[in-house]
């Protein structure tokens, strides 16, 4: 059994919906991180950083694993099970490259966004709009890329589409009044989170933890 950690938050849903798209059995431990429990000794010992998602496989072949940082999580759960990451060629890259930009670009922008836009209650006009230039460029780069392909890695769905999805979702919700009007202009961008919002694991994922 897997146990993992996580909070209703955009990186936690990326392991959820990847648990449920793999169809592994797992448990699912909240971190209140509203509630700092993200600093609990016994939490950061599964993850250093003090951030969630991560989890443990209790049924790895060596014992007990935990694994931090939503990538590393998808990679290893797409490895574990031979699904979702294609086991070489264009694909493969091209689904990496993709979980990369994520990570270290629209994670970080879009997470920084929302504390100097949203959830910050002084106003730094120069951090919101060098924040929303920047998440705004990186959505075109999410559009282009979908005009030109069904899915990121290709034809195929897979582990770039998973760790994408739940922060471009927040570009229509939590971050909407600075990107909600950009992204309903994006035709391909529509396309593709109507098509992969629809997935019945997709649904399920964007659920957990109920709080
Ligand atoms: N690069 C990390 C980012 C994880 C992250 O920022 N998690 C946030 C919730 S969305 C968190 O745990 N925040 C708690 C804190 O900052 O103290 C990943 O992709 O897993």
């Amino acid at each position: 059994m897997i146990d993992l950690y996580t909070w209703a938050t955009p990186n936690g849903r990326k392991a959820s919906i990847m648990l449920e798209e793999v169809g592994l059995p797992y448990t699912v431990r909240p971190v209140n991180i509203g509630r700092q429990e993200q600093f609990d000794p016994a939490f950061v010992a599964v993850s250093p950083n003090s951030k969630i998602p991560a989890i443990v496989d209790n049924d790895a072949p060596g014992g007990p694993l935990s694994v931090f940082e939503s990538g590393a999580v998808l990679i290893y759960l797409a490895e574990k099970t031979g699904k979702l990451l294609a086991g070489e060629g264009d694909e493969r890259y091209k689904a990496l490259e993709w979980l990369s930009w994520q990570l270290g670009g629209v994670g970080p922008i879009f997470g920084q966004l929302g504390f100097f836009a949203i959830r910050s209650t002084e106003k730094s006009a120069l951090a919101i709009q060098r924040f929303t230039e920047e998440g705004q460029r990186l959505l075109n780069v999410l559009d282009r890329r979908l005009q030109e392909s069904p899915y990121l890695a290709g034809d195929n769905y897979s582990i770039a589409d998973i760790i994408c999805y739940p922060w471009t979702v927040a570009g229509t919700t939590y971050l909407k009044p600075v990107l909600g009007e950009i992204i309903e202009a994006m035709p391909a961008v529509n396309r593709w989170l109507t098509a992969v919002g629809g997935r019945e694991a997709v649904k399920r994922g964007m659920a957990v933890p109920k709080v």
